[in-house]
């Protein structure tokens, strides 16, 4: 049953970190896996389960390690395997479960594999990728010869040209992210292979990086040309394609049902729907536990992710309230604001201002209110907030400078270019973790990598762990009623007010207990007219982000859980 030895992930919070902005033990500047293991303490405290590790694998760095050039080994900027080991003794030590991130849609172009590959086309692992000559008629390297027009999430086309054999190879990411090619059964096998051998290193989980792009539709069509862009969207054509449930299935059978001790597994699939997720996260599958989703993200983009528009409530209301009652009962939700890949969301769907503190514990007790697993993004339960860019030598990420550069490049005003950059690019989420309000703000005693943002004076978890008022010490309230109330893991779903555009409120019930979450969207005065409210109020609130308790007027992101036996 939920929350039981085999779904123990069912009541579990896990918190992610991106070891690159977490915790640096060497002052290089670049957080380190010396730097988790001197944190785990923290993250003992909070209360978490689970720590998801972004990768830490050799890597040029290209993608800030989402492109690996060696699965079993730890990069020196990182650490070393000693390093992880002992990691995952320590984070053992203290009942904290260790998952780490698997990219194996790609790896990078300076990985064995592909360096082999390219030697030639009758190459050993020529056709461990996905290469095609030039579109037929073309002349091979000259401009709209790619073999189809699928563009990259990174900009330009999704081909990179191999002048010595003169065909293409695949890139759905850079160019130094080959895709791997899946209908290879010695990929396949390769994969497993890997993933055992982390598994007999003491690894709990695994957060499976794009799983619904590993199998594309045979022929590669051309996708469909959107307004101003020279490229059409490949996406229909690997996103969750023909053998997808087939491809997870066997990684169910050969590797995750082969742990010692039931694992988590996360499959990150973004465009996955409602009905495909049924089908992955249904137990009866074998594929994996949950799916990161990326619907209620994608609310607030215009025609592109870096076209910002304004959230309406009701649409972020409808889209996860049909993610619950589509997996009720028969699958299971992940429930996130933030990654390494998302703004943060007080800045995003909160007010980073003058309600930093109370839109920060509001948007908590929201999500971990809903039925599913909650991921705590470093920095998210202190209420850290996007970060001042001020251009584009402040960006580090690869989607943003390049975004920069194609959207200049087409006479897109530099400010509206930065508005969307600063509201949506990924670095807002790999500024330095706020420790303390120290000059490297406790993360480095070196340069880091990417500035800290300035608030750390004021939004560090130094300030914030003595503070019982604090978004710290809210969500630590959040994970300990997760583990000592049930109702939350294993209680239906019923969301309120649908149509109302500030007010979110639902209610979780199971037999012997009902919980009312109200939430205050707005930076206004709300009166509640809810049925539901007398019946509840009149038990216990057990949750607050106000001092006391204004009855059926909820102030400016003020947010309530009452608790009804
Ligand atoms: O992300 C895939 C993904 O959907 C996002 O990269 C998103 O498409 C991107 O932000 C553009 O909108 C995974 C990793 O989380 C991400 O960090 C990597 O860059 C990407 O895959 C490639 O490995
Ligand atoms: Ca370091």
């Amino acid at each position: 049953e939920p929350g039981g030895p085999d779904t123990w992930w069912q009541r579990a919070v896990v918190y992610q970190i991106y070891p690159r902005s977490f915790a640096d033990a060497n002052g290089d500047g670049i957080g380190d896996l010396p730097g988790v293991i001197s944190r785990l303490d923290y993250l003992a405290e909070l209360g978490v389960d689970v720590v998801w590790l972004s990768p830490f694998y050799p890597s040029p760095q290209d993608d800030n390690g989402y492109d690996i050039s060696n699965y079993t080994d730890v990069d020196p900027v990182f650490g070393t395997l000693a390093d992880f080991d002992a990691l995952v003794a320590e984070a053992h030590r203290r009942d904290l479960r260790v998952m780490i991130d698997v990219v194996v849609n790609h790896t990078s172009d300076e990985h064995p594999w592909f360096v082999e590959a390219m030697s030639g086309k009758d190459s050993a692992k020529r056709d461990w990728y996905i290469w095609r000559p030039a579109r037929r008629g073309m002349t091979p390297g000259s401009p709209g010869a790619e073999p189809n027009n699928w563009g990259s999430a990174f900009g330009g086309s999704a081909w990179q040209y191999d002048e010595a054999s003169g065909e293409y190879y695949l890139h759905i990411f850079s160019r130094k992210q080959p895709d791997l090619n899946w209908e290879n059964p010695r990929v396949r096998a390769a994969v497993a292979d890997m993933l055992r051998w982390w598994l007999a290193r003491g690894v709990d989980g695994f957060r499976l990086d794009v799983v619904n792009f590993l199998s594309k539709v045979p022929g590669l069509p051309d996708g469909i040309v959107g307004s101003g862009s020279r490229f059409g969207d490949g996406a229909p054509f690997y996103t969750c394609g023909p053998r997808i449930h087939e491809y997870l299935n066997d990684l169910h059978d050969t590797v995750f049902g082969t742990a010692p001790t039931p694992l988590l597994t996360v499959g990150e699939m973004p465009g996955v729907t409602v009905d495909e997720a049924i089908r992955f996260t249904d137990p009866r599958s074998r594929e994996v536990d949950m799916v990161f989703q990326f619907e209620h993200v994608g609310l607030d983009h215009g025609d592109h992710k870096f076209d910002p528009q304004e959230l309406d409530l009701r649409e972020l209301k409808a889209s996860l309230g049909r993610w619950q009652t589509a997996l009720a009962g028969v699958g299971w939700n992940s429930l996130y604001w933030n990654n390494h890949d998302q703004p943060r969301v007080v800045s995003r769907f909160g007010d980073d201002g003058k309600y930093r503190i109370e839109s920060a514990k509001l948007l908590g007790t929201v999500l971990h209110l809903h039925r599913g697993t909650p991921y705590v993004y470093q920095g998210e339960e202190i209420g850290m907030t996007n970060a001042p860019f001020a251009g584009r030598a402040d960006f580090r990420d690869i989607e943003s400078i390049n975004h920069y550069d194609e959207a200049i490049g087409a006479g897109v005003p530099e400010s509206d270019v930065l508005t969307g950059l600063r509201a949506y690019g990924r670095d807002n989420a790999r500024t330095p973790m706020q420790w303390d309000g120290g000059p490297g703000a406790g993360f480095t005693a070196g340069t880091p990598w990417i500035p800290v943002n300035p608030n750390h004076i004021e939004i560090s978890v130094d300030q914030q762990r003595s503070d019982p008022d604090s978004v710290f010490h809210h969500y630590r309230a959040l994970i300990a009623l997760r583990h000592s109330e049930p109702v939350i893991t294993t209680g239906t779903f019923r969301m309120l007010v649908p149509d109302h555009r500030s007010l979110y409120a639902f209610v979780r019930a199971s037999e012997q207990t009902s919980l009312l979450v109200v939430a205050n969207f707005s930076g206004e005065n709300l009166e509640l007219d809810l049925p539901e409210y007398a019946e509840h109020a009149a038990g216990e609130l057990i949750l607050r982000n106000y001092p006391d308790d204004t009855g059926t007027l909820l102030r400016p992101w003020e947010s309530r859980v009452y608790r009804r036996r």
